[in-house]
């Protein structure tokens, strides 16, 4: 193999071998559809936006804890790791002495990189609670806020619904027909959590419509299916989808098409769902018309396929897109009841699967034995919030609110630790993020480049890349275990998360309960011991570490492909009911009805958006994920950057739209609301429907700052102009989805792009 090694990213699995200079990458030759992704690593190792020495910035250096608000060009302190590591040591006890480990937020939310024992959530969740005893921490994801709460109140639990459950197998061979709201975008699926061998969706998505069957693609964007699916687009407004699905459940109703049987003896309260859909309380019918004359859908789609969906196998899919909106929980659960009315749940290719196609992680067999997991300890500290909430907590301490039945209050939060997430990639209202972190003492960031959430933390420890280090790559849903060989020395100065942390452990005299007195190649044999021991325990070949090391990578048998806990409630309602109140499907929860939330009552409920386009935000942006790379990571990469208008984010929006404000392709255009404003260019595209702009996410949030509290980014970050409110009382979940905003052509100076250029640096 000419001297290439395996490795593994998010996006893929790979063989790569290093000159010195640049990466030459190999997809994992198993992969039928490698993803163009990869073409971010072959140029960014030693890029300058790599952080070479651990730095802190001057005014905290200067005047201690407590430097109020950081703005992104503030001047940085190199020093040596035995100099900066005690002063970290000593900060983290400080806050711990004062204020108990109640004090330090170590939500620390994020992807990071794709190995198991680097891990950095892991690692640095283990290491407050090993050496302070525990931190504030978060629950839930921004991925999945609303859905991860309300899936298991009315049907099961979000991992079996979402990944146990209907596979592209069973799509290829059973189902007619596909109603996918938000479709099923290739460059999603792109992407597992612990890496990925086999790309099958396209093929997947080209075999069952050779079979017979159809996609309809509900989604303002036309390419969130590939052409090989042969989907029929049904352009909708964003945030009507629940509207749409009601129609559907309406125009069911009233013929009579629905499932009655299916509704007696799997779930529960369609009575009261049913009189929603007549309006007797509310005196709006939901009807095919009023359906689309919300969403834009034409009647005849809604009446052709509700009769369709009853009579051929047909399957509901949610994207985690529509939930993470304002009232995000409704479209995952009126997708729930759509499916259920249709009576198809638990039948081969048939009934709801959420999220289906979102990652690589779904369609797919589980493994049948587990992967290596590094323990977090324990933590002392029981109040949490839901991740998204993260601002809400800094500047409100103390104050109160709801979240899914209880009564909560936040935390009153000096120090955060951050290692493996960009909040300025993640979070909503990005001005409102940089006043929510002026209110902190000390931020401490665990680093491989200088994103904008290293420039805005007092202290920066440079760690090195997955590249640069040992570790091992798995996922759940894929069925190979890869060793990931070390590609590269670290840059500069850059050490491994775990050396950093057991150095600091070291300094706070509990090294020996965090490193178990293990080094990184003693951790990753002892976490391959439980996979190695259920693959004998299975009569599989079950290699000693060295001899998996020396292989490269592991086969993993599945698990049968049974159609998880759907299936089997539906052979056996009474000995394996659901894990809801009931048992049952609920299409009316009592549960959710008796927390009392006016946005989110007790059955499936329409809301109309809170943010309609009016005159003054005529558009709906839509910032989804990225196609050339995952969230903000190399975003300075070559693929990444072959996507940049004139060095900005690309902005796709109707011709028709664009004309009428005399934006041209390539333009250079100004997004703006009244909460902030990004530049971006322009690319017209009749595949985004009219009304629509779609900024995906993942740009360097790069700013100008006007002053203290108004920055506006040169280079396009959607979240400037995002509105960061929890989906509802019952999940609080992000929102960060769908925005209204006004665009138009930017004809003045361009200011230069500098997101990647490190901040001034000053010996000490
Ligand atoms: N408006 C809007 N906002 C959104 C979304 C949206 O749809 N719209 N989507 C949301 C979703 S679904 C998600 S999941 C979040 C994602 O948000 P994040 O997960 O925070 O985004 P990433 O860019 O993956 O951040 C990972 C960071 O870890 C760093 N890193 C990588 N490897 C290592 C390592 O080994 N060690 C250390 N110390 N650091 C490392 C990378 O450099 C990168 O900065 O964004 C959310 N934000
Ligand atoms: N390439 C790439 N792939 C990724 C990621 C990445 O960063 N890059 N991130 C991964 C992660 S962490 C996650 S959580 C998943 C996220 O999975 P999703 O959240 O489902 O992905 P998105 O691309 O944000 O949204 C999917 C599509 O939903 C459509 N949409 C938006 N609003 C609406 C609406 O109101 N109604 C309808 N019908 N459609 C709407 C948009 O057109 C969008 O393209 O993706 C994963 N895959
Ligand atoms: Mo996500």
């Amino acid at each position: 193999m000419s001297g290439h090694v395996s490795h593994a990213a998010h996006w893929g699995t790979f063989t790569a071998r290093w000159d010195g200079e640049r990466l030459d990458v190999r997809p994992h030759p198993s992969d039928p559809d490698p993803s163009p992704i990869l073409g971010n690593l072959s140029d960014v190792l030693r890029h300058r936006a790599r952080i070479l020495k651990p730095a802190v910035r001057k005014g905290w250096l200067e005047k201690g804890p407590g430097s109020g608000h950081r703005r992104l060009d503030d001047v940085f302190v190199e020093m040596e790791w035995e100099d900066l590591l005690p002063i970290v040591a000593r900060t983290i006890g400080e806050v711990r002495d004062r204020h108990g480990p109640e004090g330090v937020y170590g939500g620390s939310y994020g992807w990071s990189s794709a190995g198991r024992f680097h891990h950095v959530q892991s690692q640095v969740h283990r290491f407050l609670n090993v050496s302070i005893g525990g931190y504030v921490r978060s629950v839930n994801s921004y991925s999945a806020g609303a859905s991860s709460v309300i899936l298991p109140r009315v049907m099961g639990p979000f991992e079996a619904l979402s990944r146990h459950n209907v596979t592209w197998d069973q799509v290829v061979a059973d189902t007619d027909l596909v109603l996918a709201f938000g479709g099923m975008a290739l460059k999603n699926s792109n992407i597992a959590r612990g890496g990925i061998t086999s790309h099958i969706e396209r093929g997947s998505m080209a075999q069952a419509a050779a079979c017979g069957c159809r996609f309809h693609l509900f989604s303002p964007l036309r390419d969130d299916f590939p052409p090989e699916a042969g989907a029929i687009w049904h352009p909708i407004n964003p945030g009507t989808d629940v509207a749409v699905m009601l129609g559907l459940c309406h125009m069911m109703l009233i013929e009579g098409r629905h499932d009655r049987d299916f509704l007696d003896r799997y779930c529960t309260g369609f009575d009261v769902f049913a009189a929603y859909l007549e309006g007797r309380d509310d005196k709006q019918p939901k009807t095919a018309q009023w359906a689309s004359a919300v969403s834009g859908v034409p009647v005849e789609t809604i009446v052709e396929l509700a009769r369709e969906m009853t009579q051929r196998r047909s399957l509901v899919t949610v994207a985690h897109a529509l939930q993470r909106a304002r009232f995000g929980e409704q479209p995952v659960w009126a997708g729930v009841a759509l499916a259920a009315m249709a009576g198809q749940i638990g039948l081969p290719g048939g009934g709801y699967n959420y999220a289906l196609g979102a990652m690589g992680h779904t369609g797919r067999r589980l493994n049948s034995v587990p992967i290596p997991t590094l323990s977090q300890g324990t933590n002392g500290v029981a109040n949490f919030i839901p991740v998204a909430r993260i601002c809400d907590m800094l500047l409100n301490p103390g104050s109160t609110y709801q979240f899914d039945g209880r009564d909560m209050t936040y935390p009153d939060i000096h120090l955060v630790y951050w290692a493996g997430g960009n909040p300025f990639h993640h979070h909503q209202d990005l001005n409102r993020l940089q006043q929510a972190f002026a209110v902190l003492e000390t931020i401490i960031v665990q680093e491989n480049a200088w994103t904008p959430m290293a420039r805005s933390a007092d202290i920066v420890l440079p760690a090195t890349m997955t590249l640069e280090r040992e570790d091992i790559g798995a996922a759940a849903t894929d069925p190979r275990l890869i060793a990931m060989k070390r590609l590269a020395p670290p840059a500069g100065a850059a050490r491994d998360d775990y050396e950093i942390f057991s150095e600091l452990s070291r300094l706070m005299g509990t090294e020996r309960a965090f490193t178990e007195g293990r080094d990184a190649r003693g951790w990753m044999a002892h976490l391959y011991e439980p996979t190695r021991k259920a693959l004998a325990d299975r009569g599989w070949d079950a290699p000693d570490f060295e001899e998996f090391w020396r292989r490269g990578e592991l086969a993993l048998p599945s698990a049968p492909d049974d159609g998880g806990l759907l299936r089997s409630f539906r052979c056996d309602p009474k000995t394996t009911p659901l894990p809801t109140p009931s048992g049952r499907i609920e299409l009316f929860s009592k549960t959710i009805a008796d927390f009392g939330y006016d946005d989110c009552p007790g059955h499936p409920t329409w809301f109309a958006p809170e943010d309609q386009p009016d005159s003054n935000h005529p558009f709906v942006l839509v910032a989804n994920q990225p196609a050339t790379r995952l969230h903000s990571q190399l975003d300075f990469g070559a693929y990444s950057q072959s996507s940049k208008v004139r060095g900005r984010e690309p902005a796709r929006l109707n011709p028709q739209d664009a004309a009428a404000r005399g934006i041209g392709d390539g333009d250079i255009i100004r997004i703006f609301n009244s909460r902030g404003a990004c530049l971006a260019g322009a690319v017209l595209s009749d595949g985004v429907m009219p009304g629509v702009i779609n900024l995906s996410t993942g740009a360097w949030f790069d700013p100008i700052e006007h002053d203290v509290n108004r920055t506006e980014c040169r280079h396009g970050n959607p979240n400037t102009v995002t509105r960061d409110v929890g989906t509802s009382k019952l999940a609080q979940g992000c929102s960060g989805q769908v925005t209204i905003v006004d665009v138009c052509r930017y004809d003045g100076p361009l200011p230069p792009i500098q997101a990647y250029d490190p901040p001034t640096l000053v010996g000490c």
